[in-house]
């Protein structure tokens, strides 16, 4: 059954209309989101479908296909449980900011591969909110429903994260990556059409999530304003003379320094190299961009190392995980004509070590948040 269909049989009418949101997968650029860094995430072809109706009163009925049976009625948005939280904190964060959002009638269908790391949460709060933007004539501009959403999820869900997933997922656009600056959050689309040179992005999607990523995430961010603070910067992106800055510091606060300021360096290279027409030089900079995450940031993970590994090894231009890490996806810039070795070796590489084989999906950069009818 379609999320209309769903709809109308949950709530007995019509939603006043459907809107979707996509995932992502950031290209390059981790963890600067949060250090007010470059990012180059793009949109994928999976996301969270929303049919959605306004109420009169200020309840919020929400459900989901994928979740039969657990329908939540929320008078206070503060007792949502679960998934529900995202879409919730949505909407008591917009009207906490004075917007005047009433109730809702709410069906979600999500197709984003759960656990991973491709931003299904930020689908969700994203789908929603412009729903709500549309509904309640907001007037809000895909930026200011991105922040909204971020603050959703910093504040409602407790869930300190950047603004990337949440850009991406709004800004997005067909054939094209997201170049975002996190601090003026300027952004410009970058044309990121791979199958004109017989290229392609996979997403292996590794299938674990490994429990310590949520505790982990916040001490990273914390690590990087204790370097900023002693450094006497606003944030590590003003870090300008790296060997001059890393001198000064030790230990994690080094390690993640050196990670993140060498990280907007390699975002700035793969936007020169795009610019130039020369895609396939990226390669060694994602190679690059894993290593210093593994080594400089220490958020990856076994299952993540052997996937990158192995996938360059079958022939892989270059690999990377992506996203917060401990589990979920790695990409790999692969050639039409190699991806079935690539996906032979990561295989294999698995089955030796006696794990669950792992998904393997083609991500090409798909339509940011829009309205389907
Ligand atoms: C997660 C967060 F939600 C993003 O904001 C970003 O920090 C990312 O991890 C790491 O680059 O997806």
């Amino acid at each position: 059954m379609g999320v209309a269909g769903a709809f109308f049989q949950a709530y007995g009418e019509e939603p006043a209309g459907v809107w979707h949101a996509p995932g992502r997968v950031n290209l390059i650029g981790e963890h600067t989101d949060y250090n007010d860094g470059f990012v180059l995430p793009f949109a994928v072809p999976w996301g969270v479908t929303a049919a959605v109706r306004p109420r009169e009163d200020l309840t919020v009925r929400i459900a989901s296909l994928q979740a039969p049976g657990g329908e939540q009625a929320l008078d206070d948005l503060d007792r949502a449980d679960g998934w529900a939280r995202y879409p919730a904190g949505v909407v008591q964060v917009m009207r906490g900011a004075g917007l005047p959002v009433r109730g809702a009638e709410i069906m979600i269908d999500g197709d984003v591969p759960t656990g991973a790391g491709l931003s299904s949460s930020a689908a969700l709060e994203v789908s929603v909110g412009l729903a709500l933007n549309d509904l309640y004539g907001l007037g809000l501009q895909p930026m200011e429903l991105a922040k909204l959403c971020q603050k959703a999820e910093n504040e409602f869900v407790g869930m300190p994260c950047g603004i990337m997933d949440q850009a991406a997922s709004a800004l997005g656009r067909e054939g094209h990556a997201l170049f975002l600056d996190c601090r003026s959050l300027a952004s410009r689309a970058v044309p990121f059409d791979l199958s004109a040179y017989g290229l392609q992005i996979l997403i292996i999607d590794t299938g674990v999530h490994h429990e310590l990523a949520d505790g982990q995430y916040a001490r990273r961010r914390q690590d990087c304003e204790n370097a900023a603070k002693h450094l006497g910067v606003a944030s590590l992106r003003d870090v300008t003379d790296l060997a001059g800055a890393l001198s000064r510091l030790s230990g994690d606060e080094r390690a993640r320094t050196q990670h993140v300021v060498t990280e907007n360096h390699r975002v700035e290279a793969v936007i020169g190299l795009l610019r130039a027409g020369a895609v396939q030089e990226i390669g060694a900079l994602l190679n690059a961009s894993h290593l210093s995450l593994r080594d400089q940031y220490q958020v990856s993970c076994p299952e993540l190392d052997v996937a990158v590994e192995s996938a360059v090894r079958g022939g892989a231009r270059g690999a990377r995980m992506t996203g917060g890490g401990f589990g979920g996806s790695a990409i790999a810039l692969v050639a039409d004509d190699r991806v079935d070795r690539v996906r032979t070796t990561v295989e294999q590489a698995y089955a030796e070590r006696g794990w669950a084989a792992p998904t393997f999906l083609p991500a090409t950069p798909a339509a940011g948040a829009h309205r389907v009818r």
